[in-house]
């Protein structure tokens, strides 16, 4: 197997000072952070598809990457290997320990549902093999549910059930796949579970099906002792008009309306919750704060596009507020930081790759510096615990207690027992120690 990222040699880390391009400055596996490995602690993943199956096309023009496995006329099984030799130089060059993948991205489609059954079972056999000699191991898997035509009005959702049971069939067989690969969870992202127009949808009838769906996936997980976390990964629209799956806290009432709770959790992914309109922080606080949050995609939007660029995350700030969540509420369990991560369509050295997750790295180790500062430092938690240390006692415990009613309420503010005057918020205050510790951290 001949080398292919011949330039680049594994990355190290080096410290903040080094004059090295590609080399970690801050991204140091064996760091210590609140009493945990920093590579423990962000459980980093590189993803296979916008790395390795994706040519650099987009809708008005061809592939711009070296990608040779891509070549059209190739034997495809052929091709599939080379990709997976490719990605795990990458990976174990990277020096990080996970990766993710979808069926379509190892295995390459066969003639027949059987003959695609074969190939990802020849090639999981494959990347196993990688997998071992290399240390690297698997974040999550995830089925292709969206690119193959049979798939444009959805999947589960799909207005004929035989696309349900072809989804079903093909979902069955990513599990197992990521089972065998010791995977530690296991996503579903809902690309085409929604509708381009509401004059040919029963948005209802809908709803039922990808229920069903996910009751199905439950009961196989349970059946095969799978034992990692189910996850949908949410976001608002793109592919379709509107997805079911809109926000965090849309797939919330959708997993307690349909009895799911406990069952399925929440990959957040930092372009998805902009697209929705919300802040990365404001997604992953949403998630912890109630018990649904799962892992993270890492990739960020662009501020002036309305689509989803999935840009390599370099914001310090944006990052150590989610992180500050994921901290607070115990950290990440067996989900990590995915990179589903797309390079420019200009950035066609192979080097480009590095250059790209390195960066990305590096954002998310300085991140996790400051988020567990901002932890130890306590001021923001004190303050927000002062803010609603009413409820504990007196009126405040009364009222979530259940014994007090309106017209209790009202005779005692009437007798003038309860007179509340406005306190501040402290925001600007709250934001400037923000900063400060950002500062003082990286
Ligand atoms: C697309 C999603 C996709 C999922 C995996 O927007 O981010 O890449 O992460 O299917
Ligand atoms: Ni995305
Ligand atoms: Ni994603």
């Amino acid at each position: 197997m001949s080398e292919f990222f011949t330039d680049v040699s594994p990355i190290r880390y080096e410290g903040p000072d080094t004059t090295t391009d590609l080399a970690y400055r801050f991204y140091d596996p064996d760091r210590i952070v609140l009493g945990k490995r920093m590579e423990d602690q962000l459980r980093i993943a590189v993803a296979y598809w916008h790395s390795f199956a994706w040519p650099g096309s987009d809708v008005f023009g061809a592939g711009t990457f070296d990608r040779p496995w891509a070549d059209v006329g190739r034997d495809p099984m052929e091709a599939a290997k080379q990709k997976a030799d490719v990605a795990f130089e990458f990976f174990a060059k990277l020096g990080t320990p996970f990766f993710c993948f979808h069926d379509a991205d190892l295995a390459p489609a066969g003639e027949t549902f059987a003959e695609s059954k074969r190939n990802l079972e020849e090639m999981v056999d494959y990347a196993a093999g990688h997998m071992a000699t290399t240390g690297v191991k698997l974040l999550w898997g995830t089925a292709n549910l969206f690119s193959h035509p049979r798939y444009a009005a959805g999947a589960a959702t799909n207005p004929d059930p035989e696309v349900f049971a072809y989804a079903a069939a093909q979902i069955k067989n990513a599990i197992d796949a990521t089972q065998r690969l010791g995977g530690a969870n296991y996503v579903l992202w809902g690309g085409r579970e929604g509708y381009e127009t509401l004059l040919n949808t029963m948005m209802r009838q809908e709803s039922e099906q990808l229920a069903r769906f996910l009751h199905m996936v439950v009961d196989y997980k349970h059946s095969i002792g799978f034992e990692g976390m189910l996850m949908i990964e949410p976001k608002p629209q793109e592919p379709t008009k509107h997805q079911y799956d809109y926000d965090c806290s849309t797939v919330h009432g959708f997993l307690e309306r349909y009895d799911l709770l406990g069952e399925l959790f929440v990959n957040i992914e930092g372009n998805h919750a902009t697209l929705a309109g919300h802040s990365f922080h404001h997604e992953v606080a949403y998630a912890v704060d109630n018990g649904i949050f799962g892992s993270i995609d890492a990739n960020r939007g662009d501020p002036q596009n309305g689509w989803d660029t999935d840009q390599f995350p370099n914001s310090v700030e944006e990052v150590s507020l989610a992180l500050y969540e994921v901290l607070r509420g115990g950290g990440l369990g067996t989900g990590g930081f995915n990179f589903d991560t797309k390079l420019r369509r200009q950035s066609m050295s192979r080097d480009d790759l590095f250059h790209g997750h390195v960066g990305g790295i590096d954002t998310l180790a300085r991140s996790l510096l400051v988020a567990a500062e901002m932890i130890e430092d306590g001021s923001l938690e004190e303050a927000r615990a002062a803010r609603y240390a009413g409820w504990s006692t007196g009126i405040g415990a009364e009222i979530m207690g259940g014994s007090v009613s309106l017209p209790i309420l009202e005779e005692r503010v009437v007798a003038g027992e309860i007179d509340p005057s406005p306190v501040s918020g402290r925001q600007e205050q709250l934001e400037n120690t923000v900063n400060r510790i950002l500062r003082r951290t990286v």
